[in-house]
């Protein structure tokens, strides 16, 4: 069964700024289910997604895996036997408990976990790149040159999905967008308290861009493509085409 996510009933975790570490790991897919709206059906699209485009011989990238949620996606959709998947993550808390989860899954598919910054890696020989849900943690100076990276190591006709947080640039839909988005959190059951306190810890940490920010990066990289497949409030995700 799922551990409840209660960091932020705890008064002690009031002030201090977000981090990936085992209490947060312990948590993890339940505070993201109630925290991201559509994150589930993101997840089993990636799967999809990564069925159709893998090629054989080739890589499948789930960057800032966490616990490996999109690599199980793909992992469980792809027919073709001789691909990889490489994940990713900086947190060791994450990476050991996704190594354990691997341990315990039945699918075949090699998976490769690799403890690093996202930005310190080398992307070769990709069909598939899943970005999900943390570019924004990346510094906004950093981000050209990450997705330029992963332009680069995909193959012709490889595909990246990049998940996000959306800012605004028009004030009224910010306000609503973000209201919108602690009501979810609400009917998911987070108190007004923990919803204010996760937004402190999380302030500039997660650096939400807009939706043409992120389209206008993407193809500056060169991808000759990118569109929204999925938005649910401030939540989006994007679909490179290279
Ligand atoms: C999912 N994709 O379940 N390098 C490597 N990892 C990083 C970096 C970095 N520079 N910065 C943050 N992370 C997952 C969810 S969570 C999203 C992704 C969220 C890692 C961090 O350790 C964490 O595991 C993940 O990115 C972000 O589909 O919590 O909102």
């Amino acid at each position: 069964m799922k551990e409840k996510d209660l960091i932020y009933l705890n008064p002690v975790n009031q002030t201090s700024p977000f981090k990936f570490d085992d209490t947060v790991a312990k948590v993890f897919p339940d505070m993201i289910i109630r925290s991201v709206p559509g994150y589930s059906t993101i997840i089993s699209a990636i799967g999809l997604l990564a069925a159709k485009f893998v090629q054989p011989a080739s890589v499948c990238y789930d960057l800032g895996c966490s616990l490996g949620a999109a690599t199980f996606s793909m992992r469980h959709h792809i027919v073709e036997n001789d691909c990889k998947i490489i994940a990713v993550d900086n947190s060791k808390a994450m990476l050991q408990r996704c190594q354990e989860l691997i341990f315990q899954d039945s699918s075949s598919i090699n998976v490769e976990l690799i403890e690093s910054d996202i930005r310190d890696i080398n992307i070769e020989n990709a069909s598939v790149v899943v970005i999900n849900f943390t570019l924004q943690f990346i510094p906004i100076n950093d981000r050209q040159s990450l997705i330029n990276k992963i332009y680069q190591g995909l193959l012709p006709g490889g595909i990246l999905i990049l998940s996000e947080k959306l800012a605004f640039t028009d004030p009224a839909q910010q306000s609503l967008q973000t209201e919108m988005h602690h009501l979810f959190k609400k009917a998911n059951g987070y108190s007004e308290l923990e919803i204010s306190r996760k937004r402190t810890a999380l302030e500039n940490i997660l650096i939400p861009e807009t939706l043409e920010q992120h389209q206008q990066r993407l193809l500056a990289s060169g991808f000759n493509s990118a569109e929204v497949w999925f938005q649910y409030f401030n939540f989006a995700s994007f679909l490179a085409l290279k």
